[in-house]
């Protein structure tokens, strides 16, 4: 009895103390029957009814919250960062496009922490519009264009890697997740970089990473994490293609898959130079409702990534289904930009429903913003795109990249970035 009693007081004072940290008790919005805290609400329960109001209160408060909370605080450019060109050439993809490779020396020291950039620019079109993703497997992984350079950088256990380092083998595994010869065709460049050369993804204490440069950002509750790192890995890109006089660097569209859907979420969400972003599958942290409860939830994510989102984060273990903020908010921050959320049916760890109703729940702020926001009002039907300035679609199988995610993709980049 005195154990169910004080297990009862306890929930009730944590659940207290979640809506006391966020200072916001009533304020709520509701997808399909699912209650979630009010996007267009500030903390001290002013409603907010203008675009300036957004612009100029709400989205840097909720700015402010995910960086303490979730996702960490990050640098900005580095002042010393540079780049070396040490690939150029003009006849790559069977003549379609022009390919680079970029080293990008974070502190300008070629000792120093780095990435490489993988680049190919179609030939036919001056100032090409771009896309930029992180890869999971090394840049020689997308493609079997043996000219890639073989990434020397840190890899998990997996196929073809031997020692912790990519053999011969990982060329062109990834290449049906990036059908780069129909994103040339297109007519759009596309950068890559290995997420392991900005941080090696497991729990190495932040000494591997980027994370090195900054220890001002590390041992606080909002370190500088391994999902922000790569967020910022991706804005790092864009600073290189904004010296590239083949690149329209305005209209340059952020990709992620996964893991690396949540860090191109984040980086639109924090980098308004992104005109557009496209998150396949980004699941939880991503575009999932954690207030949807199935699926990954926070406790799995914390404890199996530990690195991923910062020390904060932690606390809110166990709490997915009253949370005092939720991925509606972080997606948000992205209006009125285009944004893309994908899903697929069995991809049950991400939870496709709970990614339609994150995106939807993003719906008010574009509509405040006098954009069309996410047409669909209830979940789509398999491979029934509803596309607004949010766009939605769930495709049948499992958790990948496909040609059927790439073609909406590009489509949609056509709508809103072609000229
Ligand atoms: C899973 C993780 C997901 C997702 C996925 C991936 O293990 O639970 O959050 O990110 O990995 O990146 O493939």
């Amino acid at each position: 009895m005195i154990s169910k009693k004080y297990h009862r007081t306890c929930s009730i004072t944590l659940l207290l103390l979640v809506f006391l940290l966020a200072g916001n008790v009533s304020a709520q919005q509701m997808v399909n029957g699912i209650t979630i805290p009010d996007v267009l609400t500030m903390n001290n329960g002013t409603k907010v009814t203008t675009a300036k109001q957004w612009k100029t209160q709400r989205r840097p408060e909720l700015i402010k919250f995910f960086k303490k909370e979730m996702y960490g605080q990050s640098p900005g450019k580095p002042a010393d960062m540079t780049f070396k060109v040490f690939d150029n050439e003009s006849k790559a993809l069977n003549g379609k496009a022009t390919r680079k490779q970029i080293t990008v020396y974070f502190n300008g020291k070629e000792d120093g922490p780095q990435m490489d950039i993988l680049l190919y620019i179609p030939n036919n079109i001056k100032h090409a519009p771009a896309i930029v993703g992180l890869n999971f497997d090394g840049n020689q992984s997308v493609n079997l264009d043996p000219a890639i350079k073989m990434s020397t950088s840190w890899f998990d256990k997996t196929k073809g890697v031997v020692n912790n380092r990519a053999t011969e083998a990982t060329r062109g595994i990834d290449a049906g997740q990036w059908p780069l010869a129909m994103i040339i065709d297109k007519g759009y460049a596309v950068a890559t970089v290995y997420r392991g050369d900005i941080d090696p993804d497991f729990d190495d204490g932040f000494k591997n990473g980027v994370q090195a440069l900054y220890p001002e950002l590390q041992n606080r509750g909002d370190n500088f994490a391994t999902v922000a790192a790569w967020a910022w890995g991706l804005s790092r890109i864009l600073d290189y293609l904004e010296t590239d006089k083949a690149i329209d660097a305005k209209r340059v569209a952020v990709f992620g898959f996964s893991r690396l859907g949540k860090a191109a979420l984040w980086a639109g969400a924090t980098d308004e130079r992104f005109p557009l972003v496209i998150s396949n599958e980004s699941g939880a942290g991503g575009a999932k409702l954690f207030h949807y409860t199935s699926g990954e939830r926070i406790t799995r994510i914390c404890s199996k990534f530990p690195h991923w989102f910062c020390g904060n984060f932690k606390k809110y273990m166990g709490l997915d289904s009253i949370l005092p903020f939720d991925q509606h908010m972080m997606i948000s921050l992205i209006a009125p930009r285009p944004v893309y959320v994908a899903s697929a049916k069995d991809d049950t760890n991400s939870n496709p429903e709970a990614e339609f109703w994150g995106a939807k729940g993003a719906d008010p702020v574009y509509r405040l913003l006098g954009t069309n926001g996410l047409p669909a009002t209830t979940w789509p039907a398999l491979n029934t795109p509803s596309v607004g300035r949010i766009a939605y679609h769930v495709r049948p199988g499992g958790h990948n990249v496909t040609d059927y995610d790439w073609i909406q993709y590009l489509n949609f980049a056509d709508k809103y970035l072609k000229k």
